[in-house]
């Protein structure tokens, strides 16, 4: 058997009761073969079973107190994956599904995806099973405290630098950020999404959704095409499936259908992003008051049935595995033509082979979604030079690296005779760095 098989083997064995750790670590792995071909040095180094091993993970009790006056505790993690590049940088997540093996999937993808970026950013991924949805501010905020009361010890501007993702938004890198400061006594970028009254960085609210679209309209560009007139749907209605939602309309597309957890809306006629914000950013509510407030919308309960409404392009922004095989035939039959994944793995392994055998154009999420970690960069970059850029600026940054990214991807496809095939050519970009940096750097 091959190197990689073999690893990829005694992964599966070592981690069996982890599915989505060993999901992104397949697909991961089964795109190297080729690169272990050309450098036979890399199996005596044992750099894939180093590659595969997180550095670190630490998993830690909070506890806290509920408006009732009654101890609650949930779980926190915090899995340093890699720091061959720079300091390990990743985000937090707070939703009830979070465990080992959801924090290991998105530190292996977080550490690749970093290295794409171009940026000087190693990889890791933490959050809490801690549920944020009908908290109070107060509870929020407690909880919050605990968290970093124990994760503190573990960060550093230039050791680890966690940012939101799921559940973690602003308010939460507020309070996070406020009990960091308060033990540590230091004003220092050791968290990225700040607000931009303390060291926060414009755009990176943005950065995804723009991020993607940017890509989006990159890749449909070499193809003599634009967005323009496009009908998508974008899952979620979140942080990044907003700021898509909100680059999509400004490039001319027309945004048909979104969703939360409960169910989604259809708006044939385009949807109207302000009400979402409204509902979504201003009142935190639930996405079915759009079809109550805007006439000729409608809202079904349940997700899956959003795949089944015709469009040109689908930006899964939500979460992992929100697309499967059967969401996937659907969308073909109905002609779609670019997947963009803004959540992480948002599609599941079949799904992505069943649109690379229909020919649909498919941008994977380590990519296409690598414009918020790249701000997050960014932000760490004025941190510490103690500078401000306009929003103009990092505008044209983000721009600038989604574009190289997408070379970097379009290139090494090319390089390996995949033309074409993203997955391949964004694994094997990323990998190849991290690669050089790890083999440079000896045992360790
Ligand atoms: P948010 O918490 O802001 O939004 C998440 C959205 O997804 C909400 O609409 C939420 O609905 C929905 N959602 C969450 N879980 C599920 C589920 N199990 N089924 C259906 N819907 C669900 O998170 P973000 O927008 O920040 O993150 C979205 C995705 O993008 C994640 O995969 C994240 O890892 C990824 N990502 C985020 C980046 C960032 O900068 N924030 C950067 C790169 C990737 P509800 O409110 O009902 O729970
Ligand atoms: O998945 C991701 O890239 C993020 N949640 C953003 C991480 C970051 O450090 O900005």
């Amino acid at each position: 058997m091959d190197y990689v098989s073999s690893v990829l083997n005694e992964l599966k064995k070592k981690n069996a009761n982890e599915p989505e750790f060993v999901q992104a670590a397949t697909e991961i792995l089964s795109c190297l073969e080729p690169v272990f071909e050309r450098h036979p040095e890399y199996e005596r180094a044992g750099l894939l079973e180093r590659f595969v091993e997180p550095e670190r993970v630490v998993m830690f009790r909070v506890p806290w107190v509920d408006d009732a006056g009654m101890v609650r505790v949930d779980r926190g993690y915090r899995v340093q994956f890699n720091s061959a590049i720079g300091p390990y940088k990743g985000g937090l997540r707070f939703h009830p599904s979070v465990d080992l093996s959801i924090i290991k999937f998105l530190g292996i993808e977080q550490v690749l995806k970093n290295s794409l970026t171009g940026l000087p950013i190693g990889g890791g991924k933490g959050g809490s099973d801690f549920d944020p949805k009908g908290k109070s501010e107060g509870e929020i905020m407690r909880f919050c405290q605990s968290f970093m009361t124990e994760l503190y010890r573990h960060l550093g501007q230039d050791a680890d630098v966690p940012a939101g993702d799921i559940g973690v938004g602003s308010r939460e890198i507020g309070y996070l950020f406020g009990q960091y400061k308060r033990i540590r006594g230091e004003h220092v970028g050791v968290l990225t999404g700040r607000g931009l009254s303390y060291g926060g960085s414009l755009v990176r609210k943005e950065a995804t959704g723009y991020g993607l679209v940017y890509m989006v309209e990159e890749a449909l560009g070499h193809r003599g095409d634009s967005l323009k007139g496009k009908r998508v749907i974008v899952s979620g209605s979140g942080n990044v499936a907003i700021y898509a939602c909100e680059k999509a309309l400004s490039l001319g597309a027309k945004v048909v259908a979104m969703y939360d957890s409960d169910g989604y809306i259809a708006d044939m006629g385009g949807i109207d992003l302000a009400v979402i914000k409204q509902i979504k950013e201003v009142e935190r509510g639930r996405i079915r008051e759009y079809a109550e407030r805007v006439k000729g919308a409608s809202y079904h309960e349940g997700c899956r049935g959003i795949w089944n409404i015709p469009c040109d392009i689908a930006l899964p922004c939500a979460t992992q595995n929100e697309i499967d095989l059967h969401s996937a035939k659907a969308l073909i039959k109905n002609g779609v033509k670019l997947i963009g994944e803004g959540a992480n793995m948002p599609t599941t392994l079949e799904a992505i082979e069943a649109f690379r055998k229909a020919g649909v154009v498919f941008l994977p999420a380590k990519a296409a979604n690598a414009g918020g970690v790249a701000t997050s960069a960014l932000e760490m970059a004025q941190s510490s030079g103690r500078m401000f850029w306009t929003f103009e600026e990092v505008d044209a940054k983000l721009r600038s690296i989604m574009s190289g990214i997408y070379r970097s991807m379009d290139e090494a496809a090319r390089e390996y005779s995949l033309d074409g095939d993203y997955v391949a050519g964004a694994n094997i970009a990323g990998f190849c760095k991290v690669a050089d940096a790890m083999m440079a750097q000896g045992v360790v």
